[in-house]
């Protein structure tokens, strides 16, 4: 199939699913076009099958808010009509979709069919969808799709309930590669040292450091550990609140056990250094850090939210707990860093989580399927 994707090409999980997706499906022979307004980060460029088309977004004085989506759709339906794409995946529905819509009407004018199918990630439906203002345009976008997908079962059961939307959503939770997220222990023992010491436990978080990541929560958490044993910290990621979090660290005497990261690329390069990884957020449709560090045999402590119950069984690959207690998340991971074997169970058994549920060669086929689904449907 020819397939155009767009997503936010930058820090977040909704772009490295698009992108991770793109190669995936290059790699098993499909023809990847990537419309987005930069390079997605994970993209080298070089990958076979991969096309990226820049949308140019032209400032003009007059536009104080230059019309993305707009720019979006003309590139859309250009590349759409040179390359002859089958159909179009966008990722976040905010303004994606309606830019898919645009571009699927400028298309039928000139007699040419191009279905879109919308995958809701998250705050696309639970916090900018809900803003009145983007509402009943993103419930447009979602009710006019030719398909929709979503990636928990929580997040297709909250769509349906917030925005009275009662078309089908298939459930195609998030993915990872168990080849490239996994625990080398050779590549262990050489990169290790220079994180921590052999006698040091190692967390890491991996965020983009939005509000709803509560990162202030992981520097709470880490200095009820700090204070038991010795340890350090990797924080991966950057964003809004990322100075908050190095003052709280100043204030409690910690901040030279933690490494200040900032966006990392080859996050498959740290997470298996790591002990134990923290995912306190207030809020997560899935949770695909949790899972890329699960394929590394590191198990999360995690908030019992939205959809990580779907990737994280409590006591058996993780623990779960409500949001903001941080005492009882730093007791947690005080017990089970101390407790060797406790800790090499849960890792093993988040691997196998990983590789029994979430591998990217069981999920991508569903996509497949679900692409020829909506093709033949439009075609009728
Ligand atoms: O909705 C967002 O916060 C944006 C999105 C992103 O681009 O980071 O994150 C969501 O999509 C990820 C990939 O599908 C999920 O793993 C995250 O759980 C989800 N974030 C939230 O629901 C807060």
């Amino acid at each position: 199939m020819k397939i155009g994707i767009t997503c936010y090409p930058t820090y977040g999980g909704s772009g490295v699913v698009a992108t991770e997706l793109g190669i995936e499906l290059a790699a098993r022979g499909h023809e990847i076009h990537f419309i987005t307004y930069s390079q997605p980060f994970r993209l080298t460029g070089r990958e076979a099958n991969i096309r990226y088309h820049e949308v140019p977004v032209s400032n003009y004085p007059l536009f104080e808010y230059p019309p993305y989506d707009l720019a979006l759709a003309t590139r859309m339906a250009e590349v759409a009509e040179f390359y002859s794409l089958d159909l179009l995946h966008v990722h976040y529905a905010i303004p994606h979709s309606v830019s898919a819509l645009l571009a699927r009407q400028m298309m039928a004018t000139r007699g040419k069919s191009l279905p879109f199918i919308t995958t809701l990630h998250g705050t696309d439906i639970t916090l900018v969808g809900l803003d009145r203002s983007y509402l009943p345009i993103t419930r447009f976008g979602i009710d006019e799709s030719d398909g929709v997908t979503a990636i928990s079962s929580y997040l297709r059961d909250r769509t349906r309930e917030a925005f009275g939307v009662t078309r089908e959503i298939e459930v195609v939770r998030n993915f990872v590669n168990c080849d490239v997220y996994t625990r080398n222990p050779s590549h262990v023992e050489r990169m290790r040292p220079r994180y921590a010491k052999p006698d040091e436990k190692l967390l890491v978080h991996l965020s983009n450091f939005r509000p709803v990541k509560r990162v202030l929560d992981v520097v709470e958490i880490f200095a009820r550990v700090a204070r038991e044993m010795p340890a350090r910290l990797m924080l991966i990621g950057d964003g809004p609140e990322r100075s908050a979090a190095e003052h709280l660290a100043l204030r409690y005497g910690i901040a030279n056990r933690i490494h200040f990261l900032g966006k990392q690329d080859n996050v498959n390069d740290l997470l298996p250094l790591a002990d134990l990884m923290l995912m306190p957020s207030e809020m997560e449709s899935f949770g695909l850090a949790a899972l890329e560090a699960m394929a590394c045999r590191v198990p999360s402590i995690s908030t019992n939210v939205g959809g990580v119950p779907e990737l994280i069984d409590d006591g058996v690959n993780g623990l779960l707990f409500p949001v903001g207690d941080v005492d009882a998340m730093g007791q947690a991971a005080i017990d089970l860093l101390g407790d060797a074997q406790r800790l090499e169970q849960m890792a093993s058994t988040a691997r196998r989580t990983a590789q029994d549920h979430f591998c990217a060669s069981r999920i991508i086929p569903h996509y497949e399927t679900y692409y020829q689904t909506v093709l033949d449907r439009s075609r009728g």
